[in-house]
């Protein structure tokens, strides 16, 4: 195991006791039948995006949303969860398999000489501190982030790592076609953008977090995030360095957990710096109904890449100074075959089967903006 993960680890003298979920306040509506961990997020309108100090192009603007009731997973999907799954269908991740040099490639700019053999071999990206504070630069992310070959879901810090001790922490170093796969064997799907985001602020509309405006009302911590200066030292005030296990923090009005904090979550949608702005351009401002994502990506972070999808929520590594990704508007994004120890997902579903209707075909890529007679009553 990496050096750095227990001693950090060790210094956090004040874990927080995870506790089961409580009924949703919003889960109210008796004629679905309640999916076992999923939370009902009522049909409704809300305001997505954030047009705050802290919002990126990429939040901007705020807008109207409304969205269809969804079933969405309480917490994201643990270490014991996508054991059962890798048993039931002998799936290997992505970043078990070797690497696919013509599928790198095509992501990167024309002429990039390929790697050694070695470096082709399987593994992922691992959060690797560095021990120079004043050396540090923040705006070049390869000074703390490390390819490691052989981490992957079961070995998150890389060979002689191991999750046995952490079958309750969500599940890690999944690729999005990694996610896609656990959703389609479960029976469910990724969240939209939207159904995230809406799920993240339910009660706190318009608010700057996922529980309200102070990041730590009362003194409370209520997400899994660094303290300390970034990247060098976490002082884990809120309990925990690295992945806390799921549902270590109070849950939002929904009774959803770790909507912030703790992992970046992948979403079915495609990134644009943009997409706010051509949303409004279609609805002429009025209400978006069902927004599913862009039809095509992007994105200035990957410019040569084909596709890149959204990931919300923030990680255990988001800090003020470098970022404020826990909040829900904020977004992050990377391609579909990546994976990192601080990246996982949960699932939605708009489905109880038998009972209603399957609405999860709906245009998965297409954006819908219906025209604003069409919204149903919020
Ligand atoms: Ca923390």
């Amino acid at each position: 195991m990496v050096s750095w993960v227990p001693s950090l680890v060790l210094a956090c003298v004040f874990g927080l006791v995870a506790s089961d979920p409580p009924q949703s306040t919003l889960n109210a509506d008796s004629s679905h039948a309640r999916p076992p961990g999923m939370v009902w997020i009522p049909a409704g309108t809300f305001t997505m995006g954030w047009d705050g100090p802290e919002g990126r192009p990429d939040e901007r603007p705020a807008h109207q949303v409304h969205l269809d009731g969804f079933w969405i997973d309480a917490t994201e999907v643990t270490n014991a969860q996508f054991a059962e799954f890798v048993e039931a269908t002998g799936y290997r991740t992505t970043a078990e398999r070797p690497i696919d040099w013509n599928q790198l490639r095509a992501q990167l700019p024309p002429g990039t000489p390929k790697p050694s053999e070695d470096q082709l071999q399987p593994g992922s990206m691992v959060f690797t501190p560095p021990a120079d504070e004043a050396r540090t630069n923040l705006r070049e992310h390869t000074t703390w982030w490390r390819w490691v070959p052989g981490a992957h879901w079961r070995q998150p810090e890389g060979p002689g790592s191991t999750i046995e001790d952490r079958q309750d922490h969500p599940v890690v170093h999944v690729s999005w076609d990694d996610a896609v796969a656990f959703a389609q064997w479960a029976g469910k799907q990724l969240p939209s953008e939207a159904q995230w985001e809406r799920a993240a602020r339910s009660g706190q509309d318009g608010q700057r977090y996922a529980w309200g405006e102070a990041l730590t009302p009362r003194g409370v911590h209520h997400a899994n995030i660094w303290q300390g200066i970034f990247p060098t030292s976490d002082i884990c005030a809120d309990g925990h360095a690295s992945t806390a296990p799921v549902g270590s923090y109070p849950p939002n009005a929904a009774g959803l957990y770790d909507m912030s904090g703790n992992i970046w979550e992948w979403t079915r949608d495609q990134f644009r710096t943009d997409t706010y702005q051509r949303r409004m351009q279609a609805t002429q401002g009025e209400c978006c109904i069902n927004p599913t994502g862009p039809l095509n990506t992007a994105d200035p972070r990957m410019p040569h890449a084909q596709v890149t999808r959204v990931q919300k929520g923030g990680s255990f590594l988001c800090h003020p100074s470098y970022c404020s990704s826990y909040r829900p508007s904020a977004k992050m994004s990377s391609t579909p075959d990546s994976s990192m120890n601080h990246l996982g997902f949960r699932c939605v579903s708009t489905t109880v089967p038998g009972l209603t209707p399957d609405m999860s075909q709906k245009s998965p890529e297409a954006e819908h903006t219906y025209a604003p007679s069409d919204a149903a009553s919020p």
